[in-house]
């Protein structure tokens, strides 16, 4: 629940700012890019003030038709020695996965958090944090409701697809509040298929590495749990979080979890995990990362063998 109190701030600091930054975690996924870039636009029609929207990390090839994507600008080429009145911080779970970005969080005279993830450890001096919302972008839709912005085109789309990517194309929806969100949207003019076709749009090889991947799974547990791994050859194939191993593990009969695999370098391993109908976002905790009920992960600094026992000892204990 967003209150008064809370958008009176929000409208106060940025109405004094003149200087406005904002991101979310590195690498960022649909929710994190859509979400900053949608309060970008928001508050350049509502305030006429220009901010700078960054990331850190990897932008995956098929966020790359999103609106407002070539004003995101990456977090190297914003000079650093600009003053920072409002930082706002989107999405990003922990203060670790912020990344780069980091550096203007530290010199802001105000800081503005806006999240979904369960943090006992906030960066916000305002902090418009709902755990229940399935995306972040229900919160950004929420503020502008309340707050009675004016939006347009661009913004209702990239809500839209912040919505559509952390829910699993709706798949993770827990309650109705987002639906009625995206009914929204729709009649609003927003066109769901246009943004699913222009999700479903990768490179050929992160397809290919993508299937091969999910192809060389290994099952375990009586076959309650299925592991597929991208090792640090095959990585650079991939674009984002290996999504289709997921998904097309995710469709075996009889199975519960899925965890994907992904050296990203030597000692460092990307860790996805889900959940067809039992929680995951424990595990994922076990393991230094956090996440979601159903979908979660975590990076884990040790050898891509080290890491797989470790994941399958954790499960051992959650499979009966
Ligand atoms: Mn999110």
């Amino acid at each position: 629940m967003i209150t008064q109190k809370q958008i009176k701030i929000f409208d106060e600091k940025i109405s004094n700012a003149e200087s406005v930054v904002i991101f979310a975690h590195k690498n960022p996924d649909g929710d994190a890019l859509c979400s900053v870039a949608a309060l970008g636009r928001l508050i350049e029609l509502n305030y006429g003030k220009e901010v700078i929207c960054m990331y850190d990390g990897n932008v995956p090839d098929n966020l790359d038709g999103i609106p407002m994507r070539r004003d995101m600008r990456y977090f190297e080429h914003v000079d650093e020695n600009i003053p920072v009145d409002v930082a706002i911080v989107m999405d990003y779970g922990i203060e670790r996965n912020i990344g780069g970005p980091q550096k203007f969080l530290k010199k802001a005279k105000f800081i503005i958090e806006i999240d979904h993830h369960m943090n006992d450890d906030k960066v916000g001096q305002l902090c418009i944090d709902d755990t229940a919302a399935a995306a972040t972008g229900e919160i950004v839709y929420e503020l502008m409701r309340k707050a009675k912005w004016q939006s347009d085109e661009m913004v209702l789309t990239l809500l839209m697809f912040a919505i559509v990517t952390d829910t699993g194309l709706f798949k993770y929806v827990t309650n109705g509040k987002v639906l009625r969100i995206a009914a929204d949207l729709v009649d609003s003019g927003v066109n769901v298929q246009c943004i699913i076709n222009e999700l479903a749009n990768k490179p050929r090889k992160t397809v290919v590495t993508e299937a091969s991947a999910a192809a060389n799974a290994e099952f375990f547990y009586h076959n309650k749990l299925a592991m597929a791994v991208i090792d640090n050859k095959q990585y650079k194939n991939l674009d984002g979080r290996g999504e289709t191993v997921l998904n097309l593990l995710g469709q075996i009969h009889g199975l519960d979890y899925i965890v994907l695999l992904k050296e990203q370098k030597p000692n460092q391993i990307g860790v996805s995990l889900r959940g067809r109908f039992k929680a995951v976002d424990k595990f994922a905790v076990a393991l230094g990362g956090g996440g979601h009920q159903f979908a979660a992960g975590a990076v884990v600094n040790d050898t891509l063998d080290n890491v797989k026992k470790r994941i399958l000892d954790l499960f051992k204990g959650g499979i009966k």
